[in-house]
């Protein structure tokens, strides 16, 4: 990861007089006030959305890709961590997360600026007792470093708790408010909080934000579902399209495929062979609908 000093001292004073903590609420909570603090500090955590069973009967769904994948060829991955994916063909309660209605509010008004969103990546980050702290940075980064302007989200993250995120078992670090600072920053884990939560909760966090997966100094593994959703013109960094593979693709109900990439972005990105919707060749039907909607392409040249 390229890294390089701040390039003025200033940016990180004006960080730490301002970072405090990190936005907290309660479920249930109306989505307008997670949007307004992600907004305001590019992180929100939001406490026991879901049951912690639930979240456990999907790391057991799981297990059995979980034993299969091996650990991280690099510090960055991990090499005490275990990255699983594919969790749309392979878990339905992951199915359930990926198109949870909370979830999705909040993040169709983080990303509402495009015609539309779509899943990123799924992943189950099992960080093993003894991993270090991984390197502070921005998952837009990804992206192949093109430097969004401030204040243009392209990505909105979640990690569920699995298990109880902790200081000592690698919780999450973030640092708020850092999603408005400049580009390719270095940072320790010392300019950093822990995302702590209990199992069941989430954390939000734009693209843009600094973070990284904490140390495990802990003698039990942090298990923290990713569930990320960045802009439908950006391309994937899971390719869902051999993930899950046609024969499941076909099982799910049409607003999952919408949501992992069965969608036209804008008005024409997207499309298959003749100009098909993409369901329509995912199904084998001839061509039910045309391009997308020209009028509202229209409309967002004209600034509407
Ligand atoms: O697992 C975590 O807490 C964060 C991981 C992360 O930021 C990443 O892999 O990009
Ligand atoms: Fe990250």
């Amino acid at each position: 990861m390229p890294l390089r000093q701040a390039p003025d001292g200033a940016t990180l004073l004006t960080y730490r007089r301002t970072c405090v903590s990190i936005p907290r609420f309660s479920a249930p909570v109306p989505p307008e006030k997670v949007v307004t603090a992600l907004a305001e500090q590019g992180v929100a955590i939001v406490e026991r959305l879901e049951p912690a069973a639930k979240l456990d009967a999907a790391l057991r769904e799981l297990s059995p890709h979980v034993e299969a994948t091996p650990p991280g060829s690099d510090g960055f991955a991990g090499r005490r961590t275990r990255r699983t994916g594919a969790l749309v063909a392979r878990s339905p309660i992951c199915r359930e997360l990926v198109a949870h209605p909370f979830v999705l509010d909040v993040v169709g008004r983080v990303l509402g600026h495009a015609s539309n969103f779509q899943l990123h990546l799924s992943q189950l980050i099992a960080i093993g007792p003894g991993e270090p702290a991984q390197a502070i940075h921005r998952d837009q980064w990804a992206f192949d470093f093109f430097p969004f302007p401030v204040g243009y989200e392209v990505q909105c993250n979640t990690i569920w708790a699995v298990n109880d995120f902790s200081e000592g078992n690698g919780a999450t670090r973030v640092i708020p408010g850092s999603h408005q600072l400049a580009d390719k920053l270095q940072f320790s884990e010392a300019d950093t909080l822990a995302a702590e939560m209990p199992a069941g909760s989430l954390v939000f966090y734009t693209g843009s934000l600094y973070h990284g997966a904490g140390a495990n100094r802990s003698d039990h593994v942090r298990h923290g579902l990713n569930l990320t959703y960045a802009l439908g013109w950006l391309r994937q960094e899971e390719n869902q399209y051999l993930s899950v593979p046609p024969e499941i693709a076909r099982s799910l109900p049409d607003p999952l495929l919408r949501l992992i990439g069965y969608a036209r972005g804008a008005y024409a990105l997207g499309y298959v062979d003749d100009v098909r919707d993409p369901l329509d060749a995912l199904h084998g039907r001839v061509s039910q609908s045309r391009l997308g909607d020209l009028e509202k392409a229209a409309e967002r040249i004209r600034g509407r």
